[in-house]
């Protein structure tokens, strides 16, 4: 029997990105929203994920919270979507730019919310160093073939090009001919159109 799979979101977070990992898969799953500030810090949903925030999910008895995590669990837990790396080029390129967008890049997206000088002694410690270094080596990565991995859409497409697609919308990225044409390659599947009219009725 298969498990249950709830998925704990708001609408309006980076929830986003795990329903249209969640639309790829294909199976089915209940979602259950989540409000800033009240039910996100009850006690029902602390006992989920203690740091009170979304986006979870749930299956079976196993908690991922994480969205990158969430991401690569559900591509492995659900191999017949095909949204897992197949070899060893394609395992090394997934990894890697999926730990690299997790981390360097989003760190340069959220410092941005405050401005801070990076010095080049900051940028030793930074994990994302120098961050016009990080997002050419992302431009880069993300022209060098269709996908990430190569030719094959895989879940570290679902999760970088999220945070491209959404950064440039928002104008914390700057739309550089790599960033959008990586975007117009995937922004078109109909599991993120569906993901996108999903949360956007919400
Ligand atoms: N590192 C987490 C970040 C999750 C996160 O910060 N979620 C925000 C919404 S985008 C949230 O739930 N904030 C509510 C709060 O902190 O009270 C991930 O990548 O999933």
């Amino acid at each position: 029997m298969s498990k249950n799979l709830i998925f704990y979101t708001n609408p309006m977070s980076r929830g986003r990105i795990v329903r249209w990992m969640l639309e790829e898969i294909g199976v089915p799953y209940e979602t259950k929203i989540l409000e800033y500030g009240t039910t996100m810090k009850s006690p029902e949903y602390l006992a989920i994920n203690p740091m009170g925030k979304v986006p979870a999910i749930k299956h079976g008895d196993n908690v991922i919270t994480e969205a990158a995590a969430i991401c690569a669990y559900l591509a492995e837990t659900f191999p017949e979507a095909k949204l897992m790396p197949i070899n060893d080029e394609e395992r090394a390129l997934y990894y890697r730019w999926l730990f690299f967008t997790a981390g360097p890049v989003v760190e340069i997206f959220e410092m941005s919310n405050f401005n801070p000088v990076i010095t080049p002694e900051l940028q030793r410690s930074l994990g994302c160093g120098n961050p016009q270094d990080a997002l050419d080596a992302l431009a880069k990565a993300v022209n060098t073939s269709t996908y990430i991995t190569g030719d094959r859409f895989t879940a570290a497409d679902v999760y970088i090009a999220s945070y491209i697609g959404f950064c440039m919308q928002i104008g914390k990225l700057e739309k550089r001919q790599e960033f959008v044409e990586y975007w117009a390659r995937v922004a078109n599947r109909p599991a993120r159109i569906r993901a996108t009219e999903i949360d956007g009725a919400l």
